[in-house]
């Protein structure tokens, strides 16, 4: 491995232990000198941090290579996550705390003239994906490394991660990131594995008629492994990210020596699309063509290393074996090309028969749906995957072909319903597309839904008649998070109060011991300590935000928050519209009246899609409204309106801790999960919120009774929405009042009309209301109501506060994972003596 060399030039150093803050100085230091990329006569925090960072690594790399020796040696069946997306954050924290190593890094850095606290702001935040489904993926890879479960993740090494967010007074602007600028600290290089990936080309047919899928543009795809420690274990698994490159054979040098410079390096230009930007935009065709041929990549990589595992295995191989002793997980369909690229490896490849391959190939795979919203459901142009794909699309029509067989047999009723059910959508002979959906549940043995609500939905509506053909495939995995990053690192103190009161630190790999807490829920002393360590984390939010966005808030406010992509159903246009209700309310108050109302900062953050013009206006809505109401020196005391710029993980452990109050407030049935709610309630922070997605499970854990709730419920939406188009809502004054007070240019004269106009008839820009803001305005202001009498209650806001930290053990993604490992993955553990 990479770090070798360097580990047995210093064998003494190189594995620190805790308390062994003088090994770990010298181990620092050792990496300053020999492996940074920094003057050796220079020591500053930068430098520091990539120092710390190398000796890190050195204990993950001994730790990850004795892993997957030992899951060579004991050959278990083994699990691979595959994923478009992994949003990991800032490692150190994380590495360290896992290794039980915290206090002897703080105290080697101390020794050197640093502080961990300094040195650790100097990592870039990693953000391969775009929102939940890539959190998720990383608090997946935390548990499956610490319930010892012999995993893997795959991805893609983008580049630019996702952009960088500045708000101007333009609204939000996005930059590239470029996270690799210097280079990631964590990642290790393997020039040993590569593999080649092929794009267009054409099938061939040989003599005894087996197809074979040749020629075209062949790629490489290069491994790079980051290690992903467990807690408390030896176990160090890896994320293996793929990049895209021309191996310098393909290099086309008498071109170059000719003067066709440019022609020269055509290929390696195209290699290095593929992995220069997370999820680029798919409006062009280009675009889409890209897109493909990045989850090709992802898919096609991993496959093959897949495959180069299962046959170095001890023994012969039988083929039956394969699904005994590998489990594929797709995060969403991004990467259902696994499935045609595992059968055409069967097939094409090792010469089996389509009825062997397929049964293969359905009891490997397994598919996690996250969205039901049909504009997120992937479409594929048959024209574009026959052209860059043509064998997969062979294989893709005869699993229709196949379908549709099976259906007229088994359920001749269904004929009427097979062209809506079918993978292949024919309907519009112009733009023919391959339903990646479809492709999923027809193939996959598994089908999962992400909370209770979600997966009920998926049955009864989505997939309702494919749940009629496989009720078995239909099953629920509610998310959870991880409690290492989402609690016991992003709030050490809150953690310690935590340890004291249970007396034992086990909830960090048991989060249900933390209902231990619910006897203490009005005991005085935990009340104050717990209200201490939030007061500690906002005061530490709010000189962050000073610092960042330049807004003094006050940390005796209630701190409100809703941090999450931008989206119409998401609906911080909800909340925005209510703090205008209520900025109006205190502009019209005596002072009197002023001083008996509950002082608030409300606070946004997250990053509208670059194309999305509506989620855009919301933020610029958000920002507009914070100027105005920020600058109001009657109002400012009493209501604050903040927008967090460049809402990443990083930013997210610093303001999850520091709320007190989150909003969770998406149109019933239309958020699948949710997962910072998960990490809101873990905090103590309590939760205004609807009944969707997992709110209706974290209310259910920690009881209605701590739970603001409002707004209509999944069942009632269709009928509210038909009632809305007959012109049967009538809005409450407060909607229009508020409507108007921003069409009287209250908030600057940004052309406001198409967000106002949405949340009205159909008009272009909306769909009358689609996401039932009107509708639920009413009911949200009341909870709102609820939320500032119980908050002037301390003593009750801080039990409710308790109550839902105590009733959020189910939220581990250790829980969610150890379903997915018994349920679907039938994986084991395998734990490195
Ligand atoms: O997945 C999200 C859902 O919206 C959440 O409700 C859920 O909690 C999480 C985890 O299950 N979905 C996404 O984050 N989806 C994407 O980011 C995405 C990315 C590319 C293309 C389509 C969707």
């Amino acid at each position: 491995m990479a770090s070798n060399a360097s580990e047995s030039a210093v064998p003494a150093i190189a594995h620190p232990t805790p308390g062994d803050s003088f090994g770990v100085a010298a181990n620092i230091v050792y990496h300053s000198q020999f492996s940074s990329r920094f003057s050796p006569f220079k020591f500053e925090v930068e430098q520091a941090f990539y120092a710390t960072a190398a000796s890190v690594k050195d204990a993950l790399v001994q730790r990850w290579n004795e892993t997957y020796k030992h899951f060579h040696e004991e050959d278990p069946k083994q699990v691979y996550y595959l994923s478009m997306e992994f949003l990991q954050g800032r490692a150190l924290t994380n590495a360290i705390g896992n290794l039980g190593l915290s206090d002897a890094y703080a105290a080697a850095l101390t020794k050197l003239g640093h502080d961990l606290e300094n040195v650790r702001e100097q990592e870039k935040d990693a953000a391969l994906g775009n929102g939940g489904l890539g959190r998720l993926a990383s608090c997946f890879l935390d548990s499956m490394a610490t319930l010892d479960l012999p995993a893997w993740g795959y991805g893609l090494r983008y580049k630019y991660g996702l952009f960088k967010q500045i708000i101007s007074s333009k609204g939000q602007e996005e930059y590239a990131e470029d996270w690799l600028e210097k280079s990631s600290p964590w990642e290790i290089v393997r020039h040993d594995v590569t593999y080649p990936v092929r794009f267009f080309g054409e099938v061939q047919v040989d003599s005894d008629g087996r197809r074979k899928w040749i020629g075209g543009e062949v790629m490489q795809a290069l491994a790079y492994d980051i290690p992903i420690p467990g807690y408390n274990t030896k176990n160090t698994i890896s994320l293996r990210i793929w990049e895209a490159r021309v191996p310098a054979e393909d290099f086309d040098l008498y071109a170059f020596n000719a003067g066709k410079h440019e022609e020269a390096v055509q290929l390696q230009l195209k290699a290095d699309q593929i992995c220069s930007v997370l999820y680029p935009g798919d409006s062009t065709e280009d675009g889409k063509l890209l897109r493909l041929k990045q989850q090709y990549m992802l898919c096609s990589a991993s496959l093959q290393d897949i495959f180069s595992r299962f046959k170095e295995r001890r023994g012969a191989i039988s083929w039956d074996e394969f699904p005994n002793k590998v489990a594929v997980q797709l995060n969403d369909t991004h990467p259902t090309l696994a499935i045609p690229e595992l059968m055409r490896i069967l097939m094409d490849d090792e010469g089996l028969g389509w009825d062997q391959a397929w049964n293969i190939t359905s009891s490997t795979i397994a598919y996690t749906n996250h969205t039901v919203l049909p504009e997120a459901l992937e479409k594929w142009s048959q024209v574009v995957m026959a052209k860059l794909l043509p064998r997969h699309m062979e294989i893709i029509a005869e699993i229709d072909k196949r379908f549709q067989v099976l259906v007229a047999r088994t359920r001749p009723e269904l004929e009427s319903k097979l062209e809506a059910l079918q993978v292949l959508d024919n309907s519009n002979p112009e733009k023919k597309l391959v339903r990646m959906a479809h492709l999923c549940v027809v193939s996959a043995h598994s089908v999962n839904g992400v909370a209770e609500l979600h997966s009920e939905i998926l049955k009864k509506e989505l997939f309702s008649d494919f749940y009629s053909l496989w009720p078995e495939k239909f099953n629920n995995k509610t998310n959870g998070v991880t409690p290492r990053r989402w609690l016991r690192f992003c709030s050490p103190e809150l953690s310690a109060i935590i340890t004291k009161w249970l007396r034992t630190d086990k909830w960090v790999t048991n989060l249900d011991l933390l209902s231990g807490l619910r006897e203490f829920a009005e005991n005085k002393q935990l009340q104050e300590e717990w209200n201490a360590a939030k007061l500690a984390n906002k005061v530490r939010f709010a000189d962050y935000l000073l610092k960042v966005v330049g807004v003094e808030v006050n940390p005796q406010t209630l701190f409100d928050i809703q941090i999450k992509r931008i989206h119409e159903y998401k609906r911080q246009l909800l909340n925005i519209l209510s703090v205008i209700y209520r900025y109006k309310t205190i502009k019209e108050m005596s002072p009197e009246e002023r001083a008996n109302t509950v002082p608030r900062t409300v606070m946004f953050g997250g990053k509208a899609f670059a194309t999305y013009a509506q989620a855009k206006r919301i933020v610029k809505l958000v920002t507009d409204v914070g100027a105005v109401v920020n600058n109001d020196p009657n109002v400012s005391p009493h209501l604050k309106v903040v927008f967090i710029p460049n809402y990443n993980v990083t930013v997210a452990e610093l303001a999850i801790p520091a709320s007190e109050l989150s909003q969770h407030i998406s149109t019933a049935g239309m958020e699948a999960s949710g997962t910072s709610n998960m990490k809101f309630a873990l905090n103590g922070s309590l939760i205004i919120g609807t009944l969707d997605g997992a709110n209706i499970e974290i209310r259910e854990e920690i009881g209605e009774d701590n739970f603001f709730l409002f707004g209509a419920r999944a069942d009632d939406v269709p009928r509210l929405r038909k009632e809305r188009e007959q012109g049967k809502f009538v809005p409450d004054p407060r909607f229009e009042e508020v409507k108007d007070f921003i069409r009287s240019k209250a908030f600057g004269d940004f052309d406001y009309e198409p967000l106002l106009e949405a949340l009205e008839g159909d008009t272009g820009y909306g769909r009358g209301d689609y996401f039932l803001v009107g509708q639920d305005f009413p009911g949200y202001l009341d909870a709102q109501d609820k939320v500032d009498e119980t908050y002037k209650n301390r003593a009750k806001w801080m039990k409710m506060s308790i109550l839902s930290t105590a009733g959020s053990g189910k939220f581990s993604s250790d829980r969610t994972i150890s379903q997915y490992a018994n349920e679907i993955w039938q994986v084991g553990q395998c734990r490195v003596p």
